[in-house]
């Protein structure tokens, strides 16, 4: 069954791009129901509009607590009735009740090899660290911030001459493939997060994730 995707974002939505162009490649069993944004002036939003699919604003500035804003989502998303929702890019904490509603059917995809450099940053603290590499993760979301279960990983070298702009850029390339990926496996009940942890064809997740070129 064609699984039922509702996309969270914030901003450009490039990653929400990448999905949307795998799905039209036949790549993903899966169909994008609407996009939330939290910012009436993302870009995503216009890449939405593009492809005719459903989008919803939400500014978390017109509610008064964490906890209204989350309430005030799941009552829009739960009318698409979604089997999957994807965080790409979005900016806002989640409580811990939005988390538990769509426990083991939420991703996040965040630029740094988790557990490696939670929160923001990231490739500024890669550099400054001296790290030989860097990349992003793809993760199921749990209550602790970026700190649920990882999925799918993908490194890319730090080289000598990169800033956090040429790094940033390197590392959106790799998420490019990864995010797609991932929402496929997940798509065809290949990719799960159950009592058992993270699964691939019933293989227990190595700690890091499966690396996403030897899947
Ligand atoms: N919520 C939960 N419960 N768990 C996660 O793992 C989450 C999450 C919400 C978002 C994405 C995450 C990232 O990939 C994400 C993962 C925003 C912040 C943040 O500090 C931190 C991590 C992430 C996203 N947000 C500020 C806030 O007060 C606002 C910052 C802004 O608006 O620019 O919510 O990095
Ligand atoms: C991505 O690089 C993603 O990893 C990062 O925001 C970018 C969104 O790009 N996420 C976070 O930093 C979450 N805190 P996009 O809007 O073009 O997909």
């Amino acid at each position: 069954m064609t699984k039922r995707i509702v996309v969270l974002i914030s901003g450009s939505g490039s990653n929400l791009q990448a999905i949307m162009d795998a799905i039209d490649a036949g790549q993903i069993d899966g169909r994008i129901e609407a996009v939330l944004s939290n910012k009436a002036e993302a870009y995503g939003l216009e890449r939405a509009r593009n492809s005719d699919i459903p989008t919803l604003v939400l500014k978390h500035t017109d509610f008064d607590s964490r906890e209204s804003f989350d309430q005030a989502m799941i009552k829009q998303i739960d009318t698409y009735q979604p089997d999957l929702i994807v965080l790409a890019g979005f900016m806002r904490i989640l409580t811990a009740e939005f988390v538990r509603h769509y426990n083991g059917r939420m991703f996040n995809i965040h630029p740094s090899l988790l557990p490696k450099y939670k929160g923001l940053h990231t490739h500024q603290r890669a550099i400054d660290a001296g790290d030989k590499e860097h990349g992003c993760t793809v993760h199921f979301v749990s209550e602790e911030l970026d700190g649920g279960p990882l999925a799918i990983q993908g490194k890319v070298s730090i080289d000598l001459e990169d800033t956090s702009e040429s790094l940033q850029q390197k590392v959106h390339k790799v998420e490019h493939i990864i995010y797609p990926q991932a929402v496929s496996l997940f798509c065809s009940g290949r990719l799960i997060w159950s009592d058992a942890g993270v699964t691939l064809d019933g293989k227990a997740a190595p700690t890091q994730g499966f690396q996403h070129d030897q899947i």
